[in-house]
């Protein structure tokens, strides 16, 4: 004689009902707590437009740590002209070399070369009005040219980042 209750069949199934809906309760919070923990990235977030209609950056200096997250937004914020501005982050004594390729690189590449090494970031070309972000990670620390690199702004269109370390 077994000493096991008799449990008919019908509710043995049920229990097993009843484990899985457990089960199913609880597998989610035990998937979450297996997923590595992501920081939420900390943007630092900057501005800059065009001088109106002038063929300068205002302002002329930005500023940021190494290694931040930056996501740069620029405007151009002309209202009569209707010359194209992007603005383009260059490597250190890379001035005329970007200038050169930009030209080379016309107006169907945005007058940025594809894969210059030189170009740190970029945005893309703007008309009058327009808007234009991008996001990128601050190089090491140093003084970062900036231009725009539409063909013959960038004598006059150009700044400072400032990377601090
Ligand atoms: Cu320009």
């Amino acid at each position: 004689m077994s000493c096991l209750p008799v449990i008919p069949r019908g509710s043995m199934a049920e229990m097993q009902r009843r484990q899985l809906l457990r089960l199913a309760a609880v597998a989610p919070l035990m998937l979450s707590s297996c997923q590595p923990r992501t920081t939420p990235v900390q943007w630092t977030e900057l501005s800059i437009a065009s001088d109106g209609d002038q063929l300068t950056f205002s302002p002329m200096e930005l500023s940021c740590r190494s290694g931040a997250h930056v996501r740069l937004t620029f405007h151009n914020a002309a209202r009569y002209v209707s010359f194209e501005h992007n603005w383009v982050l260059i490597a250190p004594h890379s001035f005329d070399a970007v200038v050169a390729g930009a030209l080379a690189a016309g107006a169907g590449n945005g007058w940025v070369q594809v894969n210059d090494p030189r170009v740190l970031a970029h945005t893309r070309m703007c008309a009058r009005g327009q808007m234009a972000t991008v996001e990128f990670i601050a190089p090491a620390a140093g003084d970062y040219l900036f231009i725009c690199s539409y063909p013959g702004h960038a004598e006059s269109m150009w700044g400072v980042l400032h990377v601090l370390g």
